[in-house]
C-alpha cells in the first residue's frame, strides 16, 4: 500500500480558545502547532490563520506571515491553505491566499447547512471561479466534499476544464449538514470516485480516529487537527495537534501503514 500522509488541520475557523486553550492564534502560536504536528509525522498543513484576538481572516498578508513563520521550523512541509475560510465571507476574501502561489489549497465543492443558520455557501460559478484560478496560478486543489454530490460536482466540473486529473478528495464526514460519520457513508465516498484518484479523511468530532483508521486500512490518506477534533480521547483535551498526529501515526504503525514524508506526499499527490 501507498504510505500514509497526513494532514494536519491545526487551527480552523470555527473553534476558539474556549474550546481547547491550545488552538492557535497568533503567528507565533500558528508555527508552534504546525512545528508540533509536522515533528509528530504530518506532511500536510492545512491552514486558517486568525487575527491575533481570534478572529478568522483570509487576508493574504498574515497568511504570507503564517507560512514564512511555518517554513522556518518545518522548510519541506506542504502548505495548503484554505479557501473555504469563515462561513459569510466573500469569494474574494477566500481567494486571498491563493495569490501566494502556494502549493495546495482546499476547494470546497458544494453548499451546505453548517449548523444553526449558518449556510457555507458555494455556488457552482464560485467553484468554477476558485478552479480557474488554480490551474491559472498552477496551485494543485483538494477538493472538500462534505456529502456525495460534491463528488459529483468535481467530476463534472472537471470534465469542463475547472479541476485537472488526477483529483485530490477529503472527504469531511460528521458535518452538522454534511454526509455522516459512518463507515458505510465512508464506503460510499470512496467508491464514488474515479480511478486514480487520491482521497484523504477528516472525521468531525468522535468520528475522528475511527475513520482514520478506516482509511489506513482502506488505501487512504488522513487528516486530524484541532479544526475537527479537540479531544485525544473522549473527556480529555488534546495539549496540541502533534498529540492528534501521534495517534494517527501509532495507528498506522498497528496496521503496517507506513508514514509519507513531505516529498513522499508531494509524489503521491502529483505535485512538482
Ligand atoms: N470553515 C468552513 C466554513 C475549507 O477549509 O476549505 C470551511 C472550511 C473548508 O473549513
Ligand atoms: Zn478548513
Amino acid at each position: 500500500m501507498e504510505k500514509l500522509i497526513i494532514t494536519a488541520a491545526i487551527c480552523g475557523a470555527e473553534v476558539t480558545k474556549e474550546h481547547n486553550p491550545a488552538i492557535p492564534y497568533t503567528v507565533e502560536e500558528i508555527a508552534r502547532e504546525a512545528y508540533s504536528a509536522y515533528k509528530a509525522g504530518a506532511s500536510v498543513i492545512h491552514l486558517h490563520v486568525r487575527e491575533d484576538d481570534g478572529t478568522p481572516t483570509q487576508r493574504k498578508e498574515r497568511y504570507d506571515e503564517c507560512i514564512k513563520a511555518i517554513k522556518e521550523r518545518c522548510p519541506d512541509v506542504i502548505v495548503q491553505p484554505s479557501t473555504g475560510g469563515s462561513v459569510g465571507m466573500t469569494s474574494a476574501e477566500r481567494l486571498e491566499p491563493v495569490d501566494l502561489k502556494p502549493e495546495m489549497a482546499t476547494l470546497d465543492c458544494g453548499t451546505l447547512n453548517f449548523g444553526g443558520d449558518e449556510i457555507f455557501v458555494n455556488t457552482e460559478n464560485m467553484i468554477k471561479e476558485f478552479g480557474k484560478k488554480m490551474i491559472d496560478l498552477g496551485v494543485k486543489p483538494e477538493v472538500e466534499v462534505f456529502d456525495k454530490s460534491m463528488i459529483d460536482m468535481a467530476i463534472r466540473l472537471c470534465k469542463k476544464g475547472f479541476i485537472k486529473e488526477p483529483i485530490h478528495f477529503s472527504f469531511v464526514m460528521g458535518v452538522n449538514g454534511g454526509i455522516s460519520g459512518d463507515l458505510r457513508d465512508f464506503i460510499f465516498l470512496k467508491e464514488s470516485i474515479p480511478c486514480g484518484s487520491t482521497y484523504s479523511v477528516a472525521g468531525i468530532g468522535r468520528f475522528e480516529f475511527t475513520l482514520a483508521a478506516a482509511s489506513i486500512i482502506s488505501g487512504g490518506h488522513v487528516r486530524v487537527g484541532f479544526e475537527d477534533n479537540v479531544y485525544i480521547e473522549k473527556g480529555v483535551l488534546a495539549k496540541s495537534n502533534g498529540e492528534l498526529v501521534e495517534k494517527v501515526v501509532r495507528l498506522a504503525k498497528e496496521f503496517g501503514r507506513e508514514i509519507a514524508n513531505p516529498t513522499e506526499a508531494r509524489k503521491i499527490l502529483g505535485l512538482n
